[in-house]
Parts: structure tokens; sequence; C-alpha cells
């Protein structure tokens, strides 16, 4: 593993500073930049360290990617602590959990769950629509129906310190939809993305979405293009942040295409977070990142504010990552 572009970014960041100061911008010396030889695992936020490990479990024996992502972001479904995955997550604004999630494989097969309650591991329900229907998407009542008839384990959400919490939320906002904060923990998707010993690529994204959104809202998370896209002749991507905009732009599917026309992990990641930028009038609370590995083992991010890391774990190391930024918040 090494860092590539240092020099690159750190002269190019070092000139400008010259000129005026850098706002936000590439910090001197850091190239946000990874490279890594053999399998690749890499998940958003920090609780995607614990992820990579399980996932590291398939990817070390020679598994393959899918096996490895799933297993992965089950851990963080797993942890009642986390509040923005899984069971433990924060419910919408009238008390309902509501999970989603997808997951694809290096043969661009895919599957997903949306607007789905009480069930313990969407992202297993994710694989079951992929491997068992036709379909690509289920959603609600019709995504229970499915992952109760198939096994799939039940859960009572919220969890009642949860629902406390979501009760006292309730007392004090009366307004119809308040802006999220950038960086809080009500936006901690984990998206993995990961290569195999064969160079094959698989992704899993999963999430209980923005904390007291309207019922019946739906994020980035289970959009394939949106929240999760791979390609396996050029590469991952996976997103985090405010779903709202990253549908917008189609994000993960432009990274992975920017990929394919040339552009490297960190550079198109760049690219898809300045067209975010370029559609709003207001980037007030409006945290946008992707993270994303090309066919060479290249590994990239990029976010609209600071704060946006990721965990990476190869051959050779295990560790939280930076990502590029465009702006201080
Ligand atoms: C959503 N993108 O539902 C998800 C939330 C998220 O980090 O990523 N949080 O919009």
């Amino acid at each position: 593993m090494k860092r590539r572009n240092f020099f690159k970014f750190g002269l190019v960041a070092g000139a400008l500073s010259l000129v005026k100061p850098l706002k936000g911008a590439t910090l001197i010396g850091q190239s946000f930049e990874e490279k890594a030889n053999g399998p690749i695992v890499v998940s958003t936020w920090i609780h995607g360290m614990e992820a990579n490990k399980a996932a590291w479990e398939v990817l070390s024996k020679g598994g393959k990617a899918i096996d490895a992502v799933e297993k992965g972001v089950r851990v963080t479904e797993n942890d009642l602590t986390n509040r923005s995955v899984g069971i433990g997550g924060r419910p919408d604004r009238d008390g309902h959990v509501t999970l989603d999630a997808c997951i694809m494989d290096e043969r661009s097969r895919c599957g997903s769950v949306a607007f789905l309650e009480g069930i313990k591991h969407p992202i297993s329900v994710a694989r079951a629509v992929m491997e068992k229907t036709q379909h690509v998407m289920l959603v609600g009542g019709g995504a229970h129906k499915f992952a109760v008839e198939n096994g799939f384990e039940a859960a009572k959400t919220p969890l009642p310190e949860v629902k406390k919490e979501w009760q006292e939320w309730k007392k004090e906002n009366k307004d119809l939809f308040k802006k999220p904060e950038i960086n809080h923990e009500n936006h901690d998707t984990i998206g993995m993305i990961a290569m195999d010993v064969n160079g094959d690529f698989s992704g899993a994204c999963t999430t209980s979405g923005w904390a007291y959104k309207l019922h019946g809202r739906v994020g980035d998370s289970p959009i394939i293009g949106a929240g999760l896209f791979i390609d396996n002749e050029v590469g991952a991507a996976t997103a985090t942040g405010l779903g709202e905009a990253i549908i917008r732009i189609a994000g993960s599917h432009t990274v992975v295409e920017l990929m394919r026309h040339g552009y490297s992990p960190l550079e198109a990641c760049k690219e898809a977070v300045n067209r975010i930028i370029k559609k709003h009038d207001d980037l007030t609370g409006l945290q946008c990142c992707f993270l994303a590995i090309d066919k060479q083992g290249n590994i990239g991010s990029y976010s609209v504010y600071n704060g946006f890391n990721y965990a990476l774990k190869t051959n050779s190391e295990e560790k939280m990552v930076d990502a590029g930024f465009n702006r201080n918040w």
C-alpha cells in the first residue's frame, strides 16, 4: 500500500496557498488516495472498522466479494447502539423505523429493500430479493411479507430508548422537516465496497436513513446507482450523506461512469461532489460523500464538507482514512 500523488497534490496545494488561502480544499501533504494489491474492503465511517473485519474473514480466505460485503454490513446492522443503521436506528417522525438496503455483485445482479420495518437484517433480505426473485426492489409491506416468508428474523422497533428520545424530539420539533446536521450521527449509513482475490467487485449499503424523516421517505441507500453501483469492468462506488442530493445526480453510478472514462476514484468522487454543489443554492447541512475503488486497486473518496472518513482493510493495512472535501463547515 502506498499513497499516490502525494507530491503532486502537495505542490499544487502549496502553489495555490501562495495565491489565496485554501478554503477546505486539499490539505497539503494529504493525497486522499490509496492503492492496494490483492483483496480490498472499504466502508463508510468508523463503524466500518468492525464491519471490515468480518468482511475480511471472507476475503482473506479467497472468498467472494458478495459474501464479504453481506457479512460485513451485517455487523453494523447487528449493533443495537447504532442509531442510523438497522433496528437500533432512529424512527421517522411518526415513530416508525424504516430501513433501506441494497446489494450488487460482479455480474451486475442486484437486490434492494426500502421502507422495510421490523426485520433485523435488511441487507440479507436485499440479497434474497436478488437471488430468489425476478425483481430488484421490494418495499414496505411487500418487502416485510417476503422477509417473513423467507424466514428472516423479525424485531420490534423502535428500541425503547430510541422511542423515548423520539418522543422528546417530537415535543420540541413541531416544524415539518428540520434540516439534518452535518456529520451528525443521524447520517451514518454503512456503504461497503470490496474487491476479492479474483478482482471481482461487490457492494452493500444499509441504513435507517434520515432520522425523523417524513413517513414514507426513501433515501439513496437502497437505490442502485445512487447509494451503490458496481460495474465489474470498471470498479465500485458507494455514497453516504443526504440521500436526496445523491439521487439527483445518480451519484454512485456517476462515479463509476467517470472512472470508466479515465477519472481516478478520487477525481470521480470529486466531480460527483462538485455536481451536487453546483445544483444546490443552499449547502447548509448538505453533506454528501462518495467512496470508490477502481479495477487497478486505486481507492479515493471525497465529500462536500470535511469530517467524512472511511475504513480500509487490505493485506497490509487496517485503518481509517480521511476523505478529501470541498469546504469546511
Ligand atoms: C439517506 N444516505 O437515507 C442516507 C443516510 C446516510 O450517512 O447516508 N447517512 O439519505
